[in-house]
């Protein structure tokens, strides 16, 4: 028998080649994929069981290194899976992956509403990247009636930029797009910064889509507040103990074609796909449990996560 059912295979194919990509996004298609699995597995040995499980979330877990919220979710469905039998395992996978899915739909509405409050009537926000996160802080300002105008940086090389813009224009946001390079030009005309995050460390630091931090720098030049909008699911629990959060190194193709690299000779390519922003370039962390300074989100970690950095796809 395979240990991965093909639905974590396809959901793992889709992480690696950002089919499915932002950080909250890929851990409820993460948490989606380990009920396919659970319901698919055929043993009645509950030790099979729980290894097949654990081979999906290894599966799952290899495919992207950065965002935290995958083995976050990961571990807290399998800390959920409990039973002596088949059936009560797969009962108690299934009906954790989907409180977790419920939980997470949950956050970002109330981190958009903890974040909107942050926004006034007539306020002008600059992005980076796309974060379902940050779109719904703008979403709920909208919500509460108030009129929200967005720059929106396009975001090399892959241009999720393009996404943010289209659901901003769905909820009938005045969109002007940039080139990431003009920036620094039109923060004069913001009022607020507002990006997601793949990872937040015990110090505040926020990784997220390589560009943040130098934005980060700018709007703290410019005197712009840069707001970070994020659920707890992105607190990265290993950097407690001192450990670094990694970051993932893309395809040089994604920078420079094949025929133009030809052409110009010689060169190296570097393509880090994230960056780390220091708290002192942060005015808030926007969750669902309310807006946090930087530098005490290691409180918030401590309470929600304590020592569990165990990965337990890996016993
Ligand atoms: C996406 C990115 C997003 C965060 C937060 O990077 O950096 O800002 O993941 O997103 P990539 P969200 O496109 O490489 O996955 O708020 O949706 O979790």
């Amino acid at each position: 028998m395979d240990s991965v059912c093909p639905e974590v295979e396809q959901v793992a194919d889709a992480i690696a080649s950002m089919e499915t990509r932002g950080a909250a996004t890929i851990a409820d298609a993460a948490a989606g994929a380990l009920a396919a699995q659970a319901e698919w597995i055929e043993t009645e040995d509950p030790e099979a069981f729980r290894a097949a499980m654990r081979a999906a979330a290894r599966t799952l877990a290899d495919t992207r290194p950065t965002a935290v919220s995958l083995p976050n979710a990961l571990r807290y469905v399998l800390h959920g899976m409990h039973g002596g039998t088949v059936s009560d395992l797969r009962t108690s996978v299934v009906t954790r992956a989907e409180a977790f899915r419920t939980d997470l739909d949950r956050a970002q509405g109330r981190l958009g509403r903890v974040g909107a409050g942050r926004l006034r009537d007539g306020d002008t926000v600059m992005t980076h990247c796309h974060s379902t996160a940050a779109v719904a802080v703008v979403r709920a300002a909208v919500e509460q009636g108030k009129h929200v105008e967005a720059y929106v940086k396009e975001t090399r090389p892959r241009n999720q930029g393009h996404i943010t813009a289209k659901e901003l224009r769905e909820l009938g946001v005045p969109v002007t797009l940039i080139v990431d390079n003009a920036a620094h030009r039109f923060l004069d005309e913001c009022d607020h910064v507002i990006v997601g995050a793949d990872s937040i460390a015990a110090d505040g630091s926020v990784i997220n889509k390589v560009g943040t931090s130098g934005l980060a720098v700018l709007a703290r030049e410019r005197g712009v507040p840069v707001m970070v909008a994020a659920g707890t699911l992105k607190l990265h629990p290993d950097t407690l103990t001192g450990q670094a959060v990694e970051i993932e190194q893309r395809a040089e193709r994604e920078v420079i074609d094949d025929e133009s690299r030809e052409e110009i000779g010689e060169i190296t390519v570097r393509n880090p796909a994230f960056d780390v922003t220091p708290p002192r370039h942060l005015d808030a962390i926007v969750t669902e449990k309310g807006q946090f300074p930087p530098e005490s989100i290691v409180s918030l970690m401590r309470e929600l996560y304590g020592d569990q950095v165990d990965e337990p796809w890996s016993e």
